[in-house]
């Protein structure tokens, strides 16, 4: 794997701009991402894996910030929302995603609840995005009371948000259940009732993008997870499945998700655990380029240390 020599990690540190391969961040360790195109830019919200070596559960208390205008050079904007952001929140910054809407950004974001047992999701808003995110309802969007579907009380993770091109905002979200509401255009409300979906050997990390007239439902299936996905015709499926899109990784049972078009391609965001000292709750997010073939499949994509190759974004400073 390619590394940061001593020289670029010092200049990485001292300007917060760091040129890397995969990992994309090699001075923390980064899970989770999410991420968002935006002016010719593109912002990667990541959680931060916090746990000792020796630790035994994920330590995770922030999300951060990173953002490129060629796929390849990475500045770092700090951590602009964590859990501590929802005040009814005790814990957990797990998985998270974004959207714009109206000018303003999005992050839906995995929480465990301090007074209704169970994770839950939680909405925070802010006019940039790179923060700073206050939180948008001042309670949750999704808590483990209202999901009646699995006894487990960490069913309500890994929200994915995805606005369609007729208007109608969508949340998918889940473990071992797929479930999905619509959104209201404030985006912090649900329109109408928590809907759930059979799908063979579903994990969790639900994420729905849009290509032509075809939906992908990308998701992590089994324990250690693969990457999948399915498509249909709708963004409510049903979901045919299709194929695997990345193959597990060797030194944690996670990989999660986020597919963007970004200056004329395509690209998959995932973690693994190659960084010295990564684990199971010491992850790195990493980035490869996404092929779709002409029938629309996506084709299999390996996990690389060269990451894609340079894509400057015309205007993009
Ligand atoms: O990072 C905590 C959890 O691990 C996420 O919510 C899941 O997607 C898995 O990556």
């Amino acid at each position: 794997m390619i590394r940061f020599g001593l020289s670029a990690l010092a200049l990485g540190f001292a300007t917060g701009v760091a040129s890397a391969p995969n990992p994309i961040v090699s001075h923390i360790f980064t899970a989770d991402p999410a991420a968002l195109v935006d002016k010719g830019r593109v912002y990667l919200y990541v959680g931060h894996d916090e746990a000792q070596p020796e630790g035994k559960d994920y330590v995770m208390k922030e999300w951060r910030v990173y953002s490129s205008c060629d796929m390849r050079t990475w500045k770092d904007h700090g951590s602009p929302v964590q859990y501590s952001t929802f005040k009814w929140a005790g814990r957990d910054a797990w998985a998270g995603d974004v959207t714009k809407r109206n000018g303003k950004y999005y992050f839906y974001s995995t929480v465990d609840h301090k007074t209704i047992p169970g994770k839950a999701i939680g909405v925070a808003m802010s006019d940039s995005p790179t923060g700073p995110f206050v939180d948008a309802r001042g309670s949750a969007l999704v808590s483990n009371d209202m999901t009646k579907q699995t006894d487990i009380l960490w069913d309500d993770i890994d929200p994915g948000v995805f606005v369609d091109t007729d208007g109608q905002a969508w949340l998918y979200w889940g473990n071992t259940v797929l479930k999905y509401a619509r959104l209201k255009s404030n985006m912090t409300e649900l329109d109408g009732p928590i809907m759930s979906h059979a799908i063979d050997s579903f994990t969790e990390a639900p994420y729905v993008h849009k290509r032509g007239a075809t939906y992908y439902l990308s998701y992590s299936r089994y324990f250690p997870e693969e990457m999948v996905y399915a498509t249909s015709t709708s963004p409510a499926g049903p979901w045919t499945f299709k194929g695997v899109i990345m193959d597990k990784n060797e030194k944690v049972k996670t990989i999660h998700q986020a597919i963007i078009d970004f200056n004329g391609k395509s690209y998959v965001f995932y973690h693994n655990a190659t960084l010295p000292g990564g684990g199971e709750f010491r992850r790195s997010v990493a980035v490869e380029e996404l092929h779709y073939e002409a029938d629309g499949s996506i084709r299999f994509v390996p996990q690389t240390a060269a990451g894609p190759a340079a894509n400057p974004s015309p205007g993009c400073q």
